[in-house]
């Protein structure tokens, strides 16, 4: 077996912006062919977003567009449909995420992929699926974050900085293109048994939705109960279950077991120092030990998650007494051998520069041809037998002439789609 799976594989990259090329860069890590199809003179509007070196491609592009190899095309002018024809009929996949409509609208709607190869899986992003009421709505990642249930249950339920709030993770960018990858290789592991393609579809919204799962959970259980029990405004606060909806729960734990993000030494000026703390229900009697209280260990006002959750913020407060002169590292070395369930808070930069992630390949530093060399965020994958090395985006164009030429056309026929501007 080869040491990349997915070698031999062939993707058209028609995508842009963060959805689709999160999708791509992860298939082209892991081994496959991907030729992103680009518009002539300004390609992904990526490469020139948030620029850091004048003239270079922007980070924005670059740790999104990994291990690609770059194709300009028009594929408005008839040249350049007739090279993306001629991709069709010898990839085995197409990856989109144009606005809606945009595809049809270029001539390459989903029949005419098939008159030129049954075996084609046409994958795309959308902020809304297919039929629904809203599915004629472009979407950024923030747009999808408020219409996939995050937004209402991200934030604080009252204060001055209460109302919904969006995630800094891409819940709507890259999680929809994580989603669209298992898309991908399934129908393909389907034509494997098939011969036949199909149409691969990922709503941001659902994406986001499918992320929001326990929170659907908590919107069943409250219809039913009326209340929700390991949220932080339970049972001072009920006022906060009055309208039926879910209500924003600030830090809490989204599980069964309650946790919160802790002050510890040097909070005051230091952004991040907070660890994250989750009383674990099994757990309680080594968190007793670790905080020197072996005296809750019977008290059924501590014992029971029940005896615990009318003072869980009192709890908190104590566990936040205890750390107020330990870092964040310091708090979690001493309750990591306790075998709580914690975390220090760390900041881009900590995590940047951090040695585990260098070592493991989630970090990792690419030479660049323009740019010297960048730092990127490498595959969270891993596998026992690949590790996913990671290549320099492709510049504008880089690769036009190569792929042209592997479709078969000759020097002089590269050199007129050159000159009518298709390439
Ligand atoms: N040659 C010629 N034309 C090209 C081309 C090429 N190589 N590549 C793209 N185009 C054209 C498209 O055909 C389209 O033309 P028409 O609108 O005339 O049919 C045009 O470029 C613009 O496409 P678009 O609608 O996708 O671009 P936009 O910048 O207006 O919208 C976005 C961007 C992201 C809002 C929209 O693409 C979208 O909603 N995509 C689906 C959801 C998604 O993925 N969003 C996440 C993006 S990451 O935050």
């Amino acid at each position: 077996m080869s040491n990349k799976p997915l070698q031999g594989i062939k993707i058209i990259d028609f995508t842009h912006v963060q959805a689709g090329p999160a999708c791509t860069q992860l298939l082209a890590w892991f081994g496959a062919d991907v030729i992103k199809v680009e518009r002539p003179g300004s390609g992904d509007v990526t490469r020139s977003q948030l620029r850091d070196v004048p003239g270079a491609d922007a980070l924005y592009f670059t740790m999104l567009n990994s291990n690609k190899r770059s194709l300009t095309l028009d594929t408005k002018k008839a040249e350049g449909k007739a090279v993306l024809e001629k991709m069709i009929k010898e990839s085995d996949v197409m990856v989109e995420n144009f606005g809606p409509g945009a595809l049809d609208r270029m001539g390459f709607t989903w029949e005419h992929i098939q008159s030129l190869n049954p075996g084609m899986i046409l994958a795309s992003v959308k902020g809304f699926s297919d039929g629904h009421h809203y599915e004629d709505l472009k979407v950024y990642e923030n747009v999808a974050q408020c219409a996939g249930g995050a937004a209402s249950t991200t934030g604080y339920w009252k204060g001055e900085n209460s109302g919904p709030t969006i995630s800094s993770a891409a819940l709507g960018d890259s999680n929809t293109g994580m989603h669209l990858a298992i898309g991908i290789l399934t129908a393909y592991i389907g034509r494997q048994k098939t011969g036949k393609g199909q149409k691969v579809a990922v709503s941001m919204q659902d994406a986001v939705l499918n992320l929001c799962r326990v929170k659907m959970r908590d919107q069943l259980r409250l219809d039913k109960i009326g209340y929700l029990e390991e949220y932080p405004q339970y049972p001072h606060e009920m006022d906060a279950f009055k309208d039926g909806v879910v209500p924003r729960g600030a830090n809490a734990g989204g599980g069964g077991q309650p946790g919160w993000i802790l002050k510890c030494k040097g909070w005051e000026t230091d952004p991040n120092a907070y660890i994250y703390f989750t009383i674990q229900g099994h757990a309680w009697g080594p968190i007793c030990d670790a905080l020197g209280k072996p005296e809750w260990k019977d008290d059924p006002a501590y014992n029971t998650p029940q005896g615990r959750q009318p003072h869980i913020m009192e709890i908190f407060g104590f566990i936040e007494k205890f750390i107020s002169d330990k870092t964040k590292y310091e708090a979690v070395d001493i309750f990591r051998k306790f075998d709580i369930p914690c975390a220090p808070v760390l900041s881009m930069k900590e995590l940047l520069h951090d040695k585990s992630l260098r070592a493991s390949g989630s970090i990792v530093e690419v030479p660049h041809k323009v740019r010297g060399s960048y730092f990127t965020v490498g595959s969270p994958i891993k596998f026992s037998d690949m590790k996913p090395e990671v290549t320099a985006s492709p510049l504008l164009g880089e690769h036009t002439d190569d792929v042209l030429a592997e479709l078969g056309y000759s020097a002089d026929q590269i050199k007129v789609m050159h000159d009518a501007n298709a390439v």
